[in-house]
């Protein structure tokens, strides 16, 4: 993927979980669908703003250090300890744009050559700058799927 393409990809994002998100009541974004221990569409939303936060503290640390070993984290974890289904809806998606937004600004603003900078994730092995920007791109492409099959469960 060129990284023009990433980048416009990573801004037009919020937009698309938005209009997953849209004309449904905050009970509706709360409701976890049939399957049990699948997320409601606030709590996708919430670890979409987490997962962006969290990609501009792993490309910081690719760029700053010399082939880092980057963090993971469990999702599940954050979720519960972090309340996502306590958070306000309108709030998260506002979190989601920021956070989406200034991935997508440091990327723009990274030289060429900052693209290829590598690291190590401790579960998928090695990785580069560009490899996770790609990530992050299908990481959203993936979760606005799985919005769309929740969407339809409790709408
Ligand atoms: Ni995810």
């Amino acid at each position: 993927m060129h990284r023009t393409e990433i980048i416009t990809l990573l801004r037009q994002a919020p937009d698309d979980v938005e209009a997953a998100c849209r004309g449904l009541s905050n009970d509706q974004l709360r409701r976890p669908p049939q399957a049990e221990g699948e997320w409601s569409l606030l709590e996708i939303v919430c670890h979409l703003r987490d997962s962006a936060a969290e990609e501009g503290l792993r490309v910081r640390r690719l760029v700053e250090d010399d082939n880092p070993t980057l963090v993971s984290y469990d999702q599940d974890a954050w979720a519960v300890e972090r309340n996502y289904q306590g958070e306000d809806p309108q709030k998260a998606l506002t979190g989601l744009r920021a956070f989406l937004a200034g991935l997508a600004y440091q990327l723009e603003h990274l030289p060429d050559e900052a693209w290829e900078r590598s690291g190590v994730h401790p579960e998928s092995g090695p990785v580069t700058v560009r490899s996770r920007a790609e990530m992050e791109v299908e990481h959203a492409r993936a979760h606005l799927a799985q919005m769309l099959d929740v969407r339809a469960a409790v709408a």
